[in-house]
C-alpha cells in the first residue's frame, strides 16, 4: 500500500483493534489488510472537502479496500461526492486520465453501502455517475477523450441510444405523470414537451445532480427545467404531488385502465359524476362496447402485467395457431418485449408469409381468432372466473404482406416516441415520408424498398440503432 501523503489520513475514528504498523519515511501509517483485490478506489477531493475524503479513505482502508491516493491508470474505482457524470470526466479530462470503458465512476452512495454491508455491492445505474459501457460504445478513435465533450445529444430520439438503464428515473417519472395529466386534459403541447424531455433524459448516461448538467441537453423547456430544478432542491416536485391528488386525473387514470376505455368515454362518466368503477358497472342506462365489457370482465388479468414467459407461451400459442393456416409463417415477438421489456401491457407480434396472396393476409386473422374461439368453447373457458386456472392477456397481432415486413417490424417495435421521432426526422430531415408500411422518397418521387430495418435506418441516412437501444 502506498504511503499516504496527507496527514490528515492518520485520523483515528474511536476504538479500533490493534493492528500492525508499518513505518513510513516520516510517519507511522496504520496499515490495513486489503480484502477486495479486484478493486482499486480512488476518492476525489473535488466538491467532498480534505477531511471527509481523509475520513472516508481511512474508514474504507479498514473495511478491506483498497484506497490509492494517487489517480492512475491501476485505479478501477473513482468515487465522488456532489459531482455529476460529467463533472468528473471533464475533472479526469483536466488530470490528463484516460478514461477507460472498465473505469467505474460512483457516487459516494456505493461507498458507503458496501462499507455498510462489508463487501463491494454491485455497481447500479442508481450508484454510477457514468454508464460504463459508453465509452465502449463509442468509436475506437475518440475513446481517447471523455466520451461527453464529444458527443452531442439529438432532438430526435432515433438519433440516440436508449437503453432501459434509465439514471434519470426520478425526473422521467415526473414528467410522465405531467404528460399524462395534460392528454388527460387535452394539452397536446404540454403533454408532447413533457414525452420529450423524458424521451431524452432516459438516453443520459448519468445522473443530473445540478442545473448545469442539463446545458446542452435539447428538448427541455423551460416549464420542464422549473420541474427538473424543483426536483434537484426538493427532491419531489410539487405540480407533479398535486396531479396525483387531482381528482380528474385520478379517475381518468382509474377509467383508462380499463381496456377499451379512451379519453372520449372517461370524460363522459367523470362528468356523470363517476368516480369508481364499481358504480360505473352497476349503471344499466351505459352502453358498453365488446371491448370494454371484455374490459371488465378481465379487469383483474388486464391490469396485471405481462411477464415475458407468459409472452413466450403466449407465442407459441400464436405460432401454433398461424401455422395451422399458414404454414409458412414468420411469427415475430415486436413491442416492448422485443426491446428488451421484462414485462409489458400486452404482447404484440407480426406475421408475414412468403408468398401469400391478399386473400390469405385478409383471412388469417379471422381465422386464427375463429380457431382460439373455438377452442375456448371446447375447454370449457367461457366467461366462468372461480377457481380459474388461465389469465387474460391481451394480444395484438398484425398481418403484413412480405416485401413490406421490414417496415411493419420497424413501426411495431416502438417505442412510441422513437417512432414518432423517426417519422419527424424523416418528415423534416429528409423529405421522405415513413410510415409502418412504406417509405416515400418525395423529392425522387418514389418508394424505397428495404429488406431490413438496416436498410430503412441507411435510407434514412441514419446510424442503425437496436431494438433494445429504442426504448426512447
Ligand atoms: N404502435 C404504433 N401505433 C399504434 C400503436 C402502437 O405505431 N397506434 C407501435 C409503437 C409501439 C408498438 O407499436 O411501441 C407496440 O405498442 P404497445 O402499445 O404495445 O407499446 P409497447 O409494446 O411499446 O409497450 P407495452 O409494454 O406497454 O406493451
Ligand atoms: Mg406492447
Amino acid at each position: 500500500m502506498p504511503l499516504p501523503t496527507n496527514p490528515l489520513q492518520m485520523v483515528h475514528l474511536g476504538p479500533r483493534k490493534k493492528k500492525p504498523r508499518q513505518m513510513g519515511a516520516s510517519m507511522v501509517c496504520p496499515s490495513h489488510d486489503i480484502k477486495f483485490q479486484d478493486l482499486v478506489l480512488y476518492i476525489l477531493e473535488k466538491k467532498m472537502g480534505t477531511t471527509r475524503r481523509a475520513f472516508l479513505m481511512e474508514l474504507a482502508r479498514r473495511k478491506g479496500f483498497r484506497v490509492e491516493d494517487e489517480l492512475s491508470d491501476s485505479i478501477t474505482h473513482i468515487v465522488a461526492e456532489n459531482n455529476s457524470g460529467s463533472e468528473v470526466l471533464e475533472w479526469l479530462q483536466g488530470q490528463n486520465h484516460k478514461v477507460s470503458s472498465q473505469l467505474e465512476l460512483l457516487d459516494v452512495s456505493w461507498l458507503i453501502e458496501s462499507m455498510a454491508a462489508g463487501t463491494p455491492v454491485e455497481t447500479t445505474g442508481k450508484h454510477q455517475l457514468v454508464k460504463r459501457d459508453y465509452s465502449a460504445n463509442l468509436n475506437p478513435e475518440l475513446q481517447k477523450t471523455p466520451p461527453l465533450v464529444i458527443k452531442k445529444i439529438s432532438q430526435y430520439a432515433c438519433q440516440r441510444r436508449t437503453t432501459l438503464n434509465n439514471y434519470n428515473q426520478i425526473f422521467t417519472d415526473a414528467f410522465e405523470v405531467l404528460a399524462e395529466n395534460y392528454e388527460f386534459r387535452e394539452n397536446e403541447v404540454f403533454c408532447l414537451a413533457f414525452m420529450r424531455a423524458a424521451s431524452v433524459l432516459k438516453s443520459l448516461p448519468f445522473t443530473i445532480i445540478s442545473m448545469k448538467d442539463t446545458e446542452g441537453i435539447p428538448c427541455l423547456e423551460d416549464k420542464v427545467k422549473c420541474v427538473i430544478e424543483e426536483i434537484i432542491e426538493d427532491g419531489e416536485s410539487s405540480e407533479v404531488k398535486a396531479v396525483l391528488n387531482d381528482e380528474r386525473y385520478q379517475s381518468f387514470k382509474l377509467f383508462t385502465s380499463v381496456f377499451g376505455v379512451g379519453l372520449k368515454t372517461s370524460e363522459k362518466w367523470f362528468r356523470m359524476g363517476y368516480r369508481t368503477l364499481n358504480k360505473i358497472k352497476l349503471d344499466k342506462t351505459l352502453k358498453f362496447t365488446p371491448m370494454q365489457k371484455a374490459g371488465f370482465l378481465y379487469y383483474e388479468d388486464l391490469v396485471s402485467c405481462v411477464t415475458r414467459a407468459e409472452a413466450e407461451a403466449v407465442g407459441m400459442l400464436v405460432k401454433e395457431a398461424v401455422w395451422a393456416f399458414l404454414p409458412e409463417a414468420f411469427v415475430t415477438m415486436t413491442g416492448g418485449f422485443r426491446r428488451g421489456k421484462k414485462i409489458g401491457h400486452d404482447v404484440d407480434f407480426l406475421i408475414t408469409s412468403p408468398g401469400s396472396t391478399d386473400e390469405d393476409e385478409e383471412q388469417l386473422l379471422p381465422k386464427v381468432i375463429n380457431l382460439w374461439e373455438r377452442k375456448r368453447v371446447d375447454s370449457g373457458k367461457c366467461s366462468q372466473q372461480e377457481g380459474k386456472t388461465w389469465k387474460a392477456i391481451r394480444v395484438d397481432l398484425v398481418m403484413c404482406p412480405y416485401e413490406r415486413r421490414a417496415f411493419a417490424l420497424l413501426g411495431w417495435t416502438g417505442s412510441r416516441q422513437f417512432e414518432r421521432d423517426l417519422r419527424r426526422y424523416a418528415t423534416h430531415e429528409r423529405k421522405m415520408i415513413l410510415d409502418n408500411h412504406a417509405l416515400y422518397d418525395k423529392t425522387k418521387k418514389i418508394f424505397l424498398k428495404a429488406e431490413s430495418e438496416e436498410e430503412i435506418f441507411a435510407h434514412l441516412g441514419l446510424d442503425y440503432i437496436e431494438p433494445w437501444e429504442r426504448n426512447a
